[in-house]
């Protein structure tokens, strides 16, 4: 199965951001902290160039903290830091607020000096679904923007204002134009940054067995499966263990394909990273 997902309203969106970016005074990058590197958008960063970033690691809530602490320590560098966010938990991103105002101090600072109170102004950049508009529902504490589980649910950019100070820009989730690591494309297609209609669901379900298998012990808690080394064997076992079956008597490896990726989708397989921060 080769992945690419790059429609045309992507490259609109890419050509905007790059717009936008003048006038911002941050960036925030929302990553998904399951595969923050598969997360990092080539294509992002001749657009950022020098503006601070808050690199942010959310849905924190999915992955171990003992994981996700490499991956603070090695995006916080230079003008760059890094913090670890889960969006669904009221106030749980103030520090992203109290991170931006200390990147841009100098702003303030000199603002200050002349009797003005600064307003800062961030963009919100990742790839889709990575949760950016519900990232700032939960700074403004309000459904300012829509979310969805799904990828490419903001099809516009969209000012939200904070506090009178501070002002967050929503953007459109975007991709690469061109996949060509297939493990990335993987990684983004496991986590829900690839529209589904463009995936094979079952060729899908085959690979994340494969992860799981190499990598935890998630498909013997879930399942109740010893992994056998053999994908298809362990997905008509999954099928059959969860009642799954065909009028025919068979197991249905369609309806289990699905369920294995929503049940990973949903962390009811628990807390898995999918990129540790030293493997690449
Ligand atoms: N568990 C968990 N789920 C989250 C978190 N942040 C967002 N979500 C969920 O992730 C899904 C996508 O969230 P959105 O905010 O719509 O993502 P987005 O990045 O704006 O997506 P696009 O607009 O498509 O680019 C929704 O179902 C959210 O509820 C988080 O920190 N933890
Ligand atoms: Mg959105």
């Amino acid at each position: 199965m080769t992945i690419n997902w790059f429609p045309g309203h992507m490259n609109k969106s890419l050509r905007e951001m790059e717009e936008r970016m003048r006038m911002v005074d941050a960036v925030i990058y929302v990553l998904d902290a399951r595969a923050p590197f598969s997360c990092i958008n080539p294509s992002f960063g001749k657009i950022i160039a020098d503006k601070p970033v808050i690199y942010t690691l959310n849905k924190a809530d999915m992955v171990k903290e003992s994981d996700v602490k490499p991956w603070i320590d090695k995006l916080s560098a230079g003008n760059a830091k890094a913090v670890r966010v889960n969006s669904t938990a009221s106030g749980a991103t103030k520090i992203i607020a109290s991170k931006l105002f200390s990147l841009c101090a100098e702003k303030i600072e000199r603002k200050k000096a002349r009797g003005i109170n600064a307003v800062i102004r961030a963009i919100v950049i990742g790839v889709p679904n990575s949760g950016k508009s519900t990232l700032i529902n939960n700074m403004c504490g309000k459904a300012k923007t829509i979310t969805g589980n799904k990828a490419g649910v903001t099809r516009a950019q969209q000012w939200v204002k904070i506090t009178p100070y501070l002002e967050v820009l929503d953007t459109p989730g975007t991709l690469y134009p061109k996949l060509d690591d297939q493990k990335t494309a993987l990684n983004l297609a496991f986590i829900g940054s690839i529209r589904d209609e463009v995936l094979d669901t079952y060729e899908l379900a085959l690979e994340l067995i494969r992860k799981l298998t190499n990598e935890t012990d998630a498909l013997r808690q879930r399942y109740g499966i010893t992994p056998s080394g053999n994908a298809v064997d362990d997905l008509s076992a999954i099928a059959l263990k969860r009642g799954l079956i065909c009028k025919g008597g068979e197991a249905d490896t369609e309806r289990a394909a699905a369920a294995v990726i929503d049940d990973f989708r949903k962390g009811r397989m628990g807390k898995i990273i999918l990129e540790k921060a030293g493997a690449r």
